[in-house]
């Protein structure tokens, strides 16, 4: 059974939203805080995650109205078919099942009848024992010296999420230098290899398809650089590959052995959870890898099983629905107070906009309400000296998750009780404000009593601006396979209200023929 097609602006919650929202748009959250329960009523305590959303312009009628929308639209339902693999990507004609690829659960999954999951199994084990051979150093290059580095040729879903989690991971990472090369731009991949042995190097072409132009030329121009110091015989011990199309694997050059499977049913963005996070199992161990993925399984059973009110997923959705739909908000905020999570404002770029950056519903018609918001960010501290002037003074309004953890992994105490301060400053900052009383008093006792008429109204804090505090005890692989999987299940639960198909990307595809016929002609 398909997805239900319920335009969400018809339904009855929708209704009552509408008017709920005219009657409380005003509403402040300063005034909310002055119930002292606020904070408990607003958070949700899940093993080492704490979400508290109190900052937020809501009541509890707020979230009662929208999860009463998430059930009119049946989110139960889709959630259930997700996750036992029906035919949710409609336009692909395929199931979405990343899912799958986190499960310890004894409980079959069937594509076309068959279970898949003996083949994750062993999909795994083999990643695993390749990891193992290489960070050993028993995996040996064509004059038999160990590898040094590890370069990722992908792009898109074949890269970001590697990448990212690569970057995150650092702290646990071993002694292989791992690096990414994606853009179709020849200077990406010759600065890379510019500093690279090619005795020493292994390379790892990750691409579904095995046609994607940028992956392939990059591959072709490494292995024509290989070639210039080894023969084709060697190529085996250097090249692996992570693919669907065996086909093409094969004509490059690459051993049977050395492929890695990759499925229809695991989409580009989602796939970090496959073979796909080849890369990262080298990185750091597939102890670690293993771990992220423990990390996912857990949000995933928390997403199935919770109900909607304390559902951490759901609850982020339908805040994001409440002001991109209501108060019409277009954009969001990602700011991670870690200096390892620089990567993921794009990596969600991807996840979420190409995601939900649709324009027609799962009927075929053009939708006339907002859908997919725009997601952006950077890390904390750095950008509270960059762009926040406008988060906290602009004219728009930006609603923010503000990701952080209690503990820090090098210990340096004093400059996480400094990034903490900041974490929880922003966030009181951006909901509280400054009132023109607050403002007069400061410059009164600062000796600035003449300037008060002059400067007063620049120095004013409006407040009443949302933020989600996202807090997790230790950036660890678990809790990291937690936050992606967070939002993997946000973009869905969004995708599902909105009645829009939320794993095909078909707008990515005219610009490639349009560059394809361009090429031809010259
Ligand atoms: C992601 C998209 C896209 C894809 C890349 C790479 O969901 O489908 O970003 O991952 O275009 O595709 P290949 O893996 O086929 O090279």
């Amino acid at each position: 059974m398909a997805l239900q097609n319920i335009n969400p602006t018809k339904t009855k919650a929708w209704k009552k939203l509408t008017n709920h929202f005219n009657e409380n748009k005003n509403i402040s959250i300063k005034d909310l805080y002055k119930n002292s329960n606020r904070q408990t009523d607003f958070s949700i305590q899940f093993n080492d995650l704490l979400v508290d959303f109190s900052k937020n312009k809501i009541t509890q009628e707020t979230i009662d109205l929208l999860v009463e929308l998430a059930n009119e639209v049946d989110l139960k339902d889709a959630i259930k078919k997700q996750f036992t693999g029906e035919i949710i990507n409609v336009t692909e004609g395929r199931e979405v099942l990343h899912t799958a690829l986190r499960s310890t659960s004894e409980e079959p999954i069937l594509v076309n009848g068959k279970n898949i999951k003996p083949q994750i199994q062993t999909t795994l084990r083999k990643i695993r024992s390749f990891s193992n051979k290489v960070i050993s150093g028993k995996w040996k290059g064509y004059t038999g010296k160990s590898i040094t580095d590890v370069v990722n040729i992908g792009i898109g879903g074949s890269d970001l999420g590697p990448d990212m989690v690569v970057e995150s991971l650092q702290y646990y990472k071993n002694q292989l230098n791992t690096h990414f090369v994606s853009n179709i731009d020849g200077d990406h991949v010759s600065e890379i290899i510019k500093n690279l042995n090619p005795e020493t190097t292994l390379f790892v072409i990750v691409s579904k398809t095995f046609t994607t132009q940028e992956t392939i030329t990059n591959a072709e121009t490494i292995k024509n650089w290989f070639l210039k110091s080894a023969t084709i015989f060697d190529i085996p011990k250097h090249f692996v590959a992570v693919s669907t199309n065996l086909e093409a694997v094969d004509s490059f050059g690459i051993d049977k052995a050395n492929v890695f499977p990759m499925w229809n049913w695991v989409g580009g963005r989602f796939s970090l959870w496959s073979a796909v996070g080849l890369s990262i199992s080298l990185s750091v161990g597939f102890d670690n890898y293993k771990a992220l993925l423990e990390g996912a399984e857990e949000m995933d059973n928390h997403f199935r099983n919770t109900d909607f009110n304390q559902n951490i997923p759901v609850i982020l959705a339908l805040l994001s629905i409440w002001y991109n739909n209501f108060y019409g908000a277009e954009t969001e905020a990602v700011l991670p107070y870690s200096q390892y999570l620089k990567k993921l404002p794009d990596y969600l770029q991807q996840a979420i906009m190409e995601s939900n950056g649709k324009g027609v519903d799962r009927n075929g018609d053009k939708i006339d309400y907002q859908t997919g918001t725009i997601v952006w960010g950077s890390t904390g501290t750095n950008m509270q000296h960059a762009f926040m002037q406008l988060v906290h003074q602009g004219t728009k309004l930006i609603p923010a998750d503000f990701i952080g953890y209690k503990e820090s992994l090098y210990g340096l105490t004093d400059h996480h009780k400094k990034l903490m301060a900041n974490y929880y400053a922003q966030m009181d900052a951006l909901a509280f404000g400054k009132t023109k009383e607050e403002v007069h008093l400061e410059l009164k006792f600062s000796g600035d009593e003449a300037k008060i008429n002059q400067l007063l109204p620049f120095k004013v804090f409006e407040g009443n601006r949302p933020s989600n505090a996202i807090l997790f005890d230790k950036l660890t692989p678990k809790s990291l396979g937690k936050l992606i999987a967070l939002y993997e299940h946000k973009i869905y639960t969004q995708g599902i209200l909105w009645n829009i198909y939320s794993y095909d990307q078909f707008g990515v595809e005219l610009g490639k023929e349009l560059a394809k016929k361009l090429l031809n002609k010259q």
